[in-house]
């Protein structure tokens, strides 16, 4: 551990990580496992849409989520657009949205050729919720709500859903996060007319690349997979136009494999976020944003909150530092999807409106977590974000500038 301020790595000094430790990593599945499914693959020559792999990738996921259907898709930012192709929204519709959450829920929506309209989230959650959806409701074109399951935590669904019923609009979920998670101890995947999950490389549930939609409606599925390529088609429907969001056999293999560890790679996970929850608890200003009492969680993310009055830092200042010893932390979500081009200029009335959003783009933020992170990984990071916070006092005027980039 440095000792002096002097020896942190910011001023030019070895970091104290010789290698990066980023901030998600792909949990990988054993390497023999592994083997023995791309050999069955590689004797089959059949490599992608809709293979016998993927059809038992979807049978378990629907199993896991107990919904009626599981349909998987390229990645979740094309099914989050197709999802809206499903569900019928009118081009030139508008959503309701969070601005706080990753720039494809919402640029989802324009590949769809809809309209945002952003909302606020409530700080306790980083969530939206019916008194902040409430107001947007009366704007003109409003056809849907996509809340978003931010950090495996779930809006409220009924809520929520209550006002799109009273309203007569779509009301649907980016549940990007939570796989295996609960709300009200049911599963996330079975809440408004549909969910989507990712299962990109940094996901605790991982096909590499890969997303999935989840339906309990016969007739939404049934044009879900018309929309995602012609295989897989149970029979052809009505769609405004095919999405070709394919899903290969490969992406299947390794969720397969990834599945039967989540169990084993969420605990482990759970250990880890406890560790950093020990480790900084004297620590004044910092509150971490913790799974839900009572829920099943799957501990994909250990969410912070820097508090500069209390810290003696900014957030921006000690991701900084930790950088500079490599440690990947990040920053999602910065800035605000309504501070992000191209909605910035397109939609300029929503700058002032969200202060919770923008308050907690100062604050957020990830640290490592997965596999490749040792207890003794995080012991150190604790120990560095403690000795930051002893002298933040010097640290804060010494810092070297640094111009954010333009977004
Ligand atoms: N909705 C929400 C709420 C989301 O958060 C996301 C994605 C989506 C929708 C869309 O889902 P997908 O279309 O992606 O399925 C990451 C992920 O790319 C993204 O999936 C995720 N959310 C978002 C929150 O984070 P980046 O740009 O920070 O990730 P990336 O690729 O730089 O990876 C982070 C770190 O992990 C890197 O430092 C390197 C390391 N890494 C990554 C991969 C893929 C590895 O060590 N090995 C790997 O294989 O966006």
């Amino acid at each position: 551990m440095k000792k002096n301020l002097s020896e942190l790595a910011i001023w030019g000094n070895s970091p104290i990580f010789e290698n990066q430790i980023p901030v998600g990593q792909i949990n990988l599945p054993s390497w023999e496992y592994f083997c023995d499914s791309f050999h069955d693959l590689f004797e089959r020559r059949y490599y992608t849409n809709h293979g016998v792999l993927t059809q038992e990738f979807e049978e378990k996921l629907c199993r896991l989520l107990g919904t009626r259907y599981a349909l998987v898709m390229t990645n979740a930012t094309i099914a989050l657009s197709l999802a809206c192709k499903g569900l019928n929204l009118p081009v030139g519709g508008k959503v309701i949205v969070p601005s706080f959450t990753f720039a494809a829920t919402v640029q989802a929506l324009s590949w769809a050729g809809l309209e945002p309209v952003f909302c606020d989230i409530t700080h306790h959650s980083h969530l939206i919720t019916p008194d902040t959806v409430a107001p947007l409701l009366d704007t003109p074109g409003v056809c849907a709500i996509l809340g978003v399951h931010l950090w495996g935590n779930a809006c409220d669904a009924d809520g929520l859903t209550k006002l799109a019923k009273e309203r007569d609009i779509s009301i649907f979920f980016d549940a990007a996060h939570a796989i295996g998670c609960t709300h009200r101890g049911f599963s996330i995947g079975g809440f408004g007319s549909c969910e989507v999950f990712s299962f990109h490389g940094t996901k605790i549930l991982t096909s590499t690349e890969g997303g999935c939609i989840t339906t309990n409606d016969d007739d939404l599925a049934e044009r879900l997979r018309n929309l995602r390529s012609s295989y897989g088609r149970r029979m052809t429907v009505p769609i405004p136009i095919a999405g070709y969001g394919r899903f290969s056999e490969a992406q299947a293999a390794f969720g397969l494999l990834s599945l039967e560890d989540f169990p084993k790679n969420c605990a482990a996970n759970e250990k880890r976020m406890h560790l950093y929850v020990e480790g900084l608890r004297a620590v004044p200003g910092i509150r971490f944003l913790l799974p839900t009492p009572g829920e099943r969680h799957n501990y994909q993310y250990v969410v912070l909150e820097i508090e500069e009055k209390e810290f003696g830092l900014s957030r921006d200042a000690l991701v900084r530092i930790l950088e500079a010893e490599n440690v990947l932390v990040r920053r999602y979500f910065v800035p605000g999807m309504h501070r992000c081009v191209p909605y910035k200029t397109q939609f300029p009335q929503y700058m002032n409106t969200l202060p919770v959003t923008d308050a907690l783009c100062e604050k957020v933020m990830q640290v490592p977590s997965g596999q490749r992170v040792t207890d003794g990984d995080i012991t150190v990071i604790c120990d560095l974000i403690r000795f930051v916070h002893t002298h933040a006092k010097k640290l804060k005027g010494a810092l070297p500038k640094r111009e954010e980039p333009q977004q």
